[in-house]
């Protein structure tokens, strides 16, 4: 395995140091900056994560604050997602679209007040397009990216390992809510969200001065319950139906063609609106889907996988991987929308060669 050579271009995070001593095997990059991939296999982190809780740095997953009297005017223009009703201590799943409705990331939005919300950002420069807009709109804003990382406790003992640190007060935090808790004189955004289906919290860490005590504050008061530290899991995502930006979808793709049209529900005058008003009327062009890929553990999916129906290519597998509950290769693609339906058997083009696969309706949770 050839090694990424590290630099200060590629950003270490607040909890880097912790990542280091619990023997981080294998590190991704997202947003220029290190995000854990692997402790022991996938496998192994995997089921962990299933059975106790894990503490994941994602502080790959930076913040883009929008403050200031047109806040929630620009806001209103970034996403397709009706934000009308959003409230003060809410999170919205938001995809983001250029004026073609092509999708630029699919952030979560925090909100703090009208005049005040954090986009908490998936893997591309949307820092830049926010600032373009907010400029070239002529808007009373500051846009920026503060100092805040969020970190993650996934599992079904995040709720016990949370309360420990910080009062039983957050089992009441309902998903995609938040409360602020204190702790070292700082009140933290604490959500009930994350990237994984196995439950739990979001800490947004306000001051990365802070993160290597929150660390070592989670670890200290877990230890009976095994926990560990973690990532995103590459395994647990697909199983999931979690979508990657850069991987699953791109630009190229409309929300519609990613499965996201229910998020395409505003009525106000966002960038975007003309294209995928005429792309909800054409129909989508593409379906993301979930796939069994049939056979022995397939390779890592580092290029795009063509998916071939009776030999003609009508897609590409975008990530997959061997699950060891469900004993296949379970994987996402985007296949042409009008040679979509579940349980049509297809190949697949991987680097190791031709596969049989069959194209599902539904992911496994
Ligand atoms: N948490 C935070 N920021 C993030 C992510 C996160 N930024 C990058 C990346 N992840 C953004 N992508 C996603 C994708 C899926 C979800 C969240 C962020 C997600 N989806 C739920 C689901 O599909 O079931 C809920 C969606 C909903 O119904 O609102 O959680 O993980 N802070």
């Amino acid at each position: 395995m050839v090694a990424i050579a590290r630099s200060n271009r590629l950003r270490r995070t607040p909890f880097s140091q912790g990542v280091e001593e619990a023997g981080v095997s294998a590190y991704s990059i997202y947003n220029r900056m290190l995000l854990p991939a692997m402790f022991e296999s996938l496998a192994a982190d995997c089921e962990h994560l299933k059975q106790h809780v894990q503490v994941w740095d994602v502080a790959c997953e930076r913040q883009i604050s929008v403050k200031g009297p047109d806040a929630a005017k620009l806001m209103a223009l970034l996403t397709p997602r009706d934000l009308s009703k959003m409230a003060d201590d809410q999170c919205y799943y938001v995809p983001m679209v250029d004026q073609n409705g092509g999708m630029l990331n699919d952030p979560v939005a925090v909100k703090h007040r009208d005049d005040h919300y954090w986009i908490s950002i998936a893997d591309s420069d949307l820092l830049l397009w926010v600032k373009g807009v907010a400029a070239g709109m002529g808007l009373n804003v500051s846009v920026e990216e503060p100092d805040v990382s969020p970190l993650a406790v996934q599992g079904p003992k995040a709720d016990e390992l949370v309360a420990r640190v910080f009062g039983d007060v957050v089992r009441d935090i309902r998903f995609f809510r938040y409360k602020r808790m204190e702790f070292q004189g700082r009140d933290l955004v604490i959500a009930r969200s994350g990237y994984s289906k196995q439950g739990g919290f979001e800490i947004y860490v306000d001051g990365g001065n802070i993160g290597m005590d929150l660390w070592q504050a989670l670890f200290a008061a877990g230890q009976d319950l095994d926990v560990r530290a973690g990532g995103p899991n590459l395994i647990e995502r697909i199983e999931s139906g979690l979508l990657s930006y850069g991987n699953d979808m791109t630009a190229a793709h409309t929300p519609f063609d990613c499965g996201l049209g229910k998020f395409v529900n505003s009525d106000a005058d966002y960038i975007g609106r003309a294209a995928l008003e005429k792309s909800r009327t054409k129909g989508a062009k593409w379906q993301l889907c979930a796939l069994e890929i049939f056979g022995d553990p397939v390779p890592t999916c580092d290029r795009h996988w063509a998916i071939l129906m009776n030999g003609e290519r009508i897609g590409q597998v975008t990530s997959a991987t061997y699950s060891p509950d469900h004993k296949i290769n379970v994987a996402i693609g985007m296949v042409q929308a009008d040679r979509f339906a579940a349980g049509v058997d297809v190949e697949v083009e991987t680097q190791a060669g031709r596969c049989d696969a069959r194209l599902r309706a539904e992911f496994w949770t």
